[in-house]
C-alpha cells in the first residue's frame, strides 16, 4: 500500500474567508454508517464547513476555517467515533 503524507491546502471561499482542507487517512470505515458517524462527529466541531469521506481510499477530507479550528481537533473526534487515524 502506498502511503502519502497528509495534505493541507488553503483556498479562498470567494467571500474573503479562508477555507483550509485537511485530509486524514482513517482505518475502520466500511460502510455508509461509518461515513455518517464520521461526518456527524466532524461537522459538530465549530469551524468545520464540509466533510468528504472516501471509503475506497480510506480518507477523510475536511474543509474548515483555520481561524476557528484545526487538524489537532479532528483526530480525537474521529477516534471518539470509534475509528483509528493512521495519517
Ligand atoms: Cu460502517
Amino acid at each position: 500500500m502506498i502511503s502519502s503524507p497528509p495534505s493541507n491546502t488553503i483556498k479562498d471561499d470567494g467571500k474573503g474567508n479562508q477555507v483550509q482542507t485537511a485530509t486524514l487517512m482513517v482505518e475502520g470505515m466500511t460502510c455508509d454508517g461509518c461515513v455518517k458517524a464520521i461526518t456527524r462527529a466532524l461537522e459538530a466541531i465549530p469551524g468545520v464547513h464540509a466533510v468528504r469521506v472516501s471509503l475506497e481510499k480510506g480518507s477523510v477530507a475536511i474543509d474548515y476555517d483555520p481561524k476557528e479550528t484545526g487538524p489537532s481537533n479532528f483526530a480525537p473526534s474521529i477516534e471518539a467515533a470509534g475509528f483509528t487515524v493512521i495519517g
